[in-house]
């Protein structure tokens, strides 16, 4: 009899230790990614960063010619699998305090930092980035910093640019990507990359 007892108490333990495998192998399993038809995508910078420049490279505009951005400069690309829309805000100090208007319902951030920038005006960028990344509308929400202006002499290194506004990104996905005037290939190998980290965050 205690025999039976014991066969029953172990075929109860190893029952719940399979019943507790099972409910860990289900919390791990995560949904598959699922790529949405479109994501809105908030560039930023300062006034003069270098982001009309970069987007009108991306949709094949001249870039000779650029006029300071006043309002909006929205841009629509069909880029992987999806369509993104991206909206350029005016970098001005007079204007960067409103940039928070429309952070509701963006999926990526697009920051472009000028690599030849004087020291207050890196400190601005970083400032303006940081008041961008803790704003509660975008928590985690990715970003990808694309750095211009790399073919003036006395430029900061991507690398360098890195180690300085690491501190900004908040626990969220994040690349730093260069940009060369000329050419559309940083623009559309940083927007590549924000699609994955977008579709990486859900
Ligand atoms: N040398 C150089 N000039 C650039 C680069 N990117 C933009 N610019 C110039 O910087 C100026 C401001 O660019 P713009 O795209 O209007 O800046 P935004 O205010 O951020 O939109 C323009 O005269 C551009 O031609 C770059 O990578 N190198
Ligand atoms: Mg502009």
């Amino acid at each position: 009899m205690p025999q039976v007892l014991e066969s029953i108490q172990l075929g109860l333990a190893a029952c719940c230790i399979g019943l507790g495998k099972c409910c860990q192998w289900i919390q791990c399993q995560k949904p598959p990614a699922v790529v949405k038809e479109q994501y809105e995508v908030l560039c930023l910078g300062l006034k003069g960063a270098g982001k009309s420049t970069a987007l009108a490279s991306l949709v094949g505009e001249p870039t000779d010619d650029i006029e300071p951005t006043t309002g909006f400069n929205i841009k629509t690309l069909p880029l992987l699998d999806t369509t993104l829309n991206i909206k350029e805000l005016g970098g001005g100090q007079d204007v960067r305090v409103f940039w928070n208007k429309y952070f509701h319902g963006q999926h990526g951030i697009l920051f472009v930092v000028d690599a030849s920038s004087n020291e207050q005006d890196l400190r601005f960028s970083k400032e303006a980035l940081e008041t961008v990344l803790s704003d509660v509308a975008l928590k985690g929400v990715p970003c990808v910093v694309l750095v211009t202006h790399l073919d003036i002499p006395e430029h900061k290194t991507t690398e360098q640019l890195e180690q300085l506004f690491r501190g900004t990104l908040h626990g969220r996905k994040w690349m730093f990507h260069p940009f060369h005037l000329g050419s559309d290939e940083g623009i559309r190998q940083g927007l590549e990359t924000l699609v994955d980290l977008m579709i990486r965050s859900g």
